[in-house]
């Protein structure tokens, strides 16, 4: 068992995500067994849900002449745009059917508002809209998060470099990731941890 100190945060690991699913990872089913063992390690496991609206403005149908994993400029930066996913109460957004989510202490929802999208789990895309995870990180005394999860080079990647940016230690378990990887998009990612200081396992 590790110290009380230490969390294991699972990104979105949603139907969606994996295979058959709206925008499905390759392979994202395939780490929910070692998802679900390393939660015996952890005294505090929380996952994180990617909820949006119906029209959230990070999907490409609600921009016109626009195609999926296409760029748009929004007030906050460069977004890639998405299909449909991920929305709130539909079988995709749920978790996957066989992950253990009763022993999370958290599950924290990201993404609820139409006109930002949220992939870290610290920070709205603007970077500056908090989602309440560092409080809740910071009033439990949990200095050391451990990531797993989808998408390696979205999700996982923006939570590890804000945790990194809030001083919390951060290994990401890419063994227990699977990517998207648009246009070396994997690459980059893992250059931008590493010179961040995440530990990659
Ligand atoms: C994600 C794209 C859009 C992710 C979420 O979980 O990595 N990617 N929404
Ligand atoms: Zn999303």
């Amino acid at each position: 068992m590790r110290p009380a100190t230490e969390a294991l945060v699972v990104i979105d690991l949603q139907n969606d995500f994996c295979p058959g699913g709206a925008l499905a990872v390759e392979g994202g089913d395939e780490i929910v067994p070692g998802v679900n063992a390393l939660m015996d390690e952890f005294r505090a496991v929380i996952l994180t849900q990617d909820w949006h609206p119906p029209r959230h403005s990070s999907f490409a149908s609600e921009h016109e002449g626009k195609a999926p994993f296409e760029t748009t400029r929004m007030p906050y930066g460069e977004q890639v745009l998405w299909p449909d996913h991920c929305i709130q109460n539909s079988a995709g957004a749920a978790f996957h059917p066989d992950l253990r989510t009763g022993e999370a202490d958290m599950i924290l929802r990201k993404g609820f508002r139409r006109e930002i999208d949220s992939y870290s789990a610290f920070f709205e895309n603007d970077h500056e809209t908090p989602t309440g995870l560092e409080g809740y990180l910071r009033t439990r005394g949990i200095e050391r998060i451990v990531l797993a999860g989808l998408a390696t080079d979205f999700c996982v990647t923006w939570s590890a470099l804000d945790a990194a940016r809030l001083g919390v230690a951060v290994e990401v378990r890419q063994d227990l990731c699977r990517a998207i990887d648009l246009d070396g998009s994997l690459s980059d990612a893992i250059a931008r941890m590493r010179a961040a200081g995440v530990t990659l396992a």
